[in-house]
């Protein structure tokens, strides 16, 4: 029988959405007739031998786990295909139809009016002709760069920054500091417990995973969840690690609000925390400790400073109140006997702490505390001992490659040297900067705005003790913001205070708005001129999939699979097409091809070292050796462990600092993160907490985790997915409702139905959702993931696509530290009444009457008037 032929090609891909980091999750891509059939695991044996690549082992009383010889991506890596063919991709450069840079500019309008077709000529003289009128009339830095998102694992075509390296040459710009967003306690907490570390992570942090598996009793998988976001990056591996544990024996303890996806198929035991009351739950087990003599005496008083005054607090001889079970009860919803038990085995078992971030527990209001008292506890058990580690991100970091000794970790060594994107200058760092959390606050604010440390990802601990202002002094170039270029168009859905960045990107001071994105979604709508963008699917680029999660790193060379939907070019492109304009295109591209740029990279990456350059062009994969000693590198901070002396931690007095001295005096009067941890009930800041007066008419406490179908706002509309009944819930109006969590009993003391269309709101504004009712959430919460699609019905006020972060704080984490706190605060929920509905159909017509695909959510001609497809 002839054979069909089911392909005419197979291009490689590195399918994570992790962007920045450099690549994960591998996959192979199946073209045929110029079209992607299907998208694959990588088979890492398509073109070498088992035997050629030496691979790591971990061993416990004679039961082993190794690294897979196929890679195991997410399920919407898999289902991409959805998402470069969805029917919400930009086909060619759109204008806002009642915007004109020679007339009226109708800010006010911005995510209400719509859009036309323009050509690529004519889009880039615009934005050209709009860089050099703001330059002329406020100066470079009036030019407002928001280029920091996750995204596509690209190197050449890296998703953001591309607009950067363009305004940087013509004279600097204000840069938007991506917050730590996905660490914000460790980074302003534990930082100042145990030194520098990455990003605040615990460091040097090798071999870590392999001492665990060997030593550990019990892992406590605290706001952590190894079947959903090892995803977002890596893929699936983590999942293999937990069943190998629970293979070994090691008891896995889940403390989370939620029954998450990791917690249903390997928790030993569930103990249902309320949303960022953690600090209460860890200052109950301090108290235990000492109370009972269950903790390292010796360590910490040879290892650490500060505990006296630790003591003095939890045993209420500082404040008078002891910081009992009972007391934490009731604060934090977890039973009196349940903590001590916990407390109790804690104390005696061999003990890890398991995050992939932290989830709320380091993402909420003073998230810094809850990190803090976390290495105190775990300093308290012996940090760095044999099974006693905090494991985050590491914990799902493999061994490595030759001459770095199996490092499990993400040395910044190492990541500058292989995997950084050479090509966009992300980090072109300016002298006028707001952080990411500030952005509305920034714009609206008449006055100078100031704040303690930029929150850059890489920034030294140091940095927290300046005090910045935006705007700089004229007399230093400062200028107000009048012009915003984003290529992350996701600051309303994924960022604090959404209502509040709606209402900001109307505000007339803000002159021009330009986005360059594949897809017609979130902050596009509010944008003047939008470029349309290809994806990863249609450009030639190289990777190095090394990210700190893979199992087998490797690099590849990614070629295009597809050719370019519609009039899309890649973000580089993009800039090169206005950089024309301005006569800059030479600058830009060096006048180098693409080629030309693969094998730069692959320079850059210390290439000529590992793999020669014909060999990598033509198998298009080369797989990282494991350094055959790699179990010698010492696990974690074992030699802080044996010889704190001489192997001190970067912290002013080389301990664990328990009590911050450096916070102290910094910051005498920060109350919300004094020099020692505490329970903060309530501050200036933030007002969230159950105790609160807010609570009699917002009585849940809504928690939002990062979605199991999408990697924050990136594949909300991947029709595959969207079918779950935990992706979307079908109304009866036909529309696809982003789903919310509710404990039975809350439900039903609301009368709402699994199903229904609820509506969730507190002051700031309203998001409505589908009721998905369920004993996997305990009483009291409610919850809800960030980034789904923003469909507002009224700009400001009320949504309809789900899009949480809508009514999420303004504010930052504590007055002094200017990181995100967008999960943990208070809401109400109720059954939607059909009148209510009615009226707002009445009211907001046109919200109402956006095409809309009923697989795939709203198309691209939901906002397109003039233009054929
Ligand atoms: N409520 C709540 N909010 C949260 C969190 C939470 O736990 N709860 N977590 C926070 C965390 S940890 C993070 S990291 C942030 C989200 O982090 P972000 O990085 O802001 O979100 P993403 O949606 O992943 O990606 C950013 C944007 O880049 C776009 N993009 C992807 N690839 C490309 C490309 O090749 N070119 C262009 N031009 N654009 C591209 C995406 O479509 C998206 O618009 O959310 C934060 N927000
Ligand atoms: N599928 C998928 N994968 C992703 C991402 C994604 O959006 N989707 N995003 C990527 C990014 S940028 C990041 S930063 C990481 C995030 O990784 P994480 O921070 O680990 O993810 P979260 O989902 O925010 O939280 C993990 C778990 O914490 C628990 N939790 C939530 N709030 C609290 C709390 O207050 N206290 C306690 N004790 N537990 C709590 C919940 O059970 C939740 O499932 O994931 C990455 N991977
Ligand atoms: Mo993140």
């Amino acid at each position: 029988m002839a054979k069909i032929k089911t392909k005419d090609k197979t291009v490689l891909r590195s399918l994570g959405l992790g962007g920045f980091f450099g690549g994960g999750s591998e996959g192979m891509v199946d073209v045929k007739d110029g079209k992607i059939v299907r998208i694959r695991p990588m088979k890492y044996g398509w073109k070498y031998k088992k035997e050629e690549v030496r691979q790591w082992k971990m061993e416990r009383d004679g039961k082993f786990i190794e690294p897979t010889w196929k890679s195991l991506p997410g399920p919407f890596s898999l289902a991409y295909k959805k998402r470069v063919y969805s029917p919400n991709r930009i086909k060619y450069p759109l204008k806002r139809v009642d915007w004109d840079p020679n007339g009226e500019r109708n800010p006010q309008n911005r995510g209400k009016s719509k859009y036309k077709r323009i050509s690529w000529d004519e889009a880039t003289d615009i934005v050209a002709g709009e860089i050099k009128r703001i330059h002329k009339e406020y100066g470079p830095y009036a030019i407002l760069m928001q280029g920091d998102g996750h995204g596509e694992c690209k190197t050449i075509n890296t998703p953001h920054g591309h607009s950067g390296t363009l305004l940087d040459r013509l004279g600097g710009f204000t840069i938007q500091v991506r917050n730590p967003d996905s660490w914000e306690g460790w980074y302003w907490g534990a930082k100042h417990v145990w030194g520098q570390g990455v990003q605040g992570n615990m460091w040097p942090a090798a071999n870590i995973v392999n001492d665990t598996t060997e030593h550990a009793e019990m892992v406590l998988f605290w706001g952590c969840d190894p079947e959903t976001t090892p995803w977002g990056f890596t893929g699936q591996f983590p999942s293999r690690l937990c069943y190998f544990w629970a293979e070994c024996g090691i008891k896995q303890v889940y403390i989370c609000p939620d029954l998450n996806y990791g917690a249903a198929v390997h928790a030993d035991k569930w103990i249902p925390v309320l949303p960022n009351t953690d600090a209460a739950l860890q200052l109950a087990i301090i108290y235990v400790w000492i109370t009972e003599n269950l903790y390292n005496k010796e360590y910490v008083a040879t290892h650490a400073v500060g505990m006296d005054k630790i003591e003095e607090y939890v045993l209420g001889r500082e404040d008078g109140v002891p910081k009992t079970p009972a007391w934490a009860s009731k604060k934090c919803g977890v039973p009196e006997w349940t903590i001590k038990a916990l407390a109790r085995e804690f104390g005696k078992k061999i003990t890890s702490i398991a995050h992939y971030f932290g989830g709320g527990f380091i993402r909420g209001p003073y998230s810094h505390e809850n990190a803090r008292l976390e290495v105190i506890m775990l300093g308290m058990q012996g940090l760095g001992g044999p099974g006693v580690h905090h494991h985050q991100l590491t914990y799902f970091g493999m061994p490595r490659k030759d001459g770095l000794a199996g490092t499990f970790f993400w040395n910044p060594e190492i990541e500058e040297r292989l995997s950084v994107p050479v090509m966009s200058s992300v980090t072109a760092w300016q002298e006028q900067v707001i952080p990411k959390t500030l952005i509305h606050k920034a714009i609206e604010s008449d006055e100078p705005i100031t704040f303690f440390g930029t929150g850059a990802i890489e920034a030294l601990v140091k940095d927290q003790f300046n005090e910045y202002t935006y705007p700089i002094p004229k007399e230093k170039g400062g200028s107000e913001i009048h012009m915003m270029w984003t290529d992350t168009p996701c600051r309303i859905t994924c960022w604090n205070g959404g209502n509040e960045t709606e209402l900001a990107m109307r505000n007339p001071k803000i002159e021009t708005i330009v986005a360059q994105h594949p897809w017609l979604e979130n902050d596009c709508i509010y944008a003047d001129i939008i470029f349309p963008v290809n994806t990863y699917m249609e450009v030639d680029d190289i990777l190095t999939n090394i990210r700190q999660g893979t199992m087998q790193p490797n690099i590849m060379i990614a070629d295009k699979a597809i050719e370019p939907v519609g009039e899309s070019k890649s973000d580089f492109e993009v800039v090169v097409e206005v950089a024309k304009k301005l006569g800059l295109e030479q600058e830009l591209t060096e006048g180098l091809t693409v080629f030309d740029m693969q094998k730069k990279v692959w320079g850059y990456m210390g290439g000529e070292n590992l793999v020669p350059w014909e060999q990598l062009k033509e198998k298009k994969y080369w797989m990282y050796n494991t350094a055959e000693n790699w179990k010698d590198d010492p696990p974690g901070f074992r030699q802080f462990y044996e010889d704190p002396e001489n192997n001190k931690l970067p912290t002013p007095s080389g301990k664990l600092e328990f009590y911050s001295e450096s916070l102290a005096k910094a910051f005498p009067n920060d109350l919300e993160r004094p020099p020692i941890p505490k329970w903060i009930e309530k501050s200036a800041m933030h007002d969230e907490r159950l105790s609160s007066h807010r609570a009699k008419m917002f009585p849940l406490i809504l928690m939002s985790n990062h979605g199991r179908w999408r990697v924050h706002s990136q594949c909300d509309d991947i029709t595959w997915t969207r079918e779950a009944p935990t992706c979307k819930v079908l109304g009866p109006d036909g529309y696809k409702y982003e789903p919310m969590w509710i404990n039975p009993r809350e439900a039903e003391k609301r009368g709402i139905k699994n199903g229904d269309i609820v509506k969730m709101y507190n002051e700031r504004g309203i998001v409505l959702f589908g009721a998905y009712v369920t004993e996997r959430l305990r009483e009291g919460v409610v919850y809800a993931d960030h980034g789904a699609r923003h469909d507002p019905i009224k700009t400001g006020e009320i949504e309809r696509g789900g899009a949480i972060n809508t009514i999420s704080p303004a504010g930052i984490t504590s007055e002094n530290c200017v990181g995100q706190a967008t999960t943990a605060y208070l809401v109400q929920v109720e059954k939607l009444k059909g009148e209510e509905m009615d009226r707002w159909r009445r009211e907001y017509p046109e919200a109402f009457q956006r095409e809309y695909d009923h697989a795939a959510g709203l198309r691209f001609d939901a906002w397109v008037v003039e233009g054929d497809e």
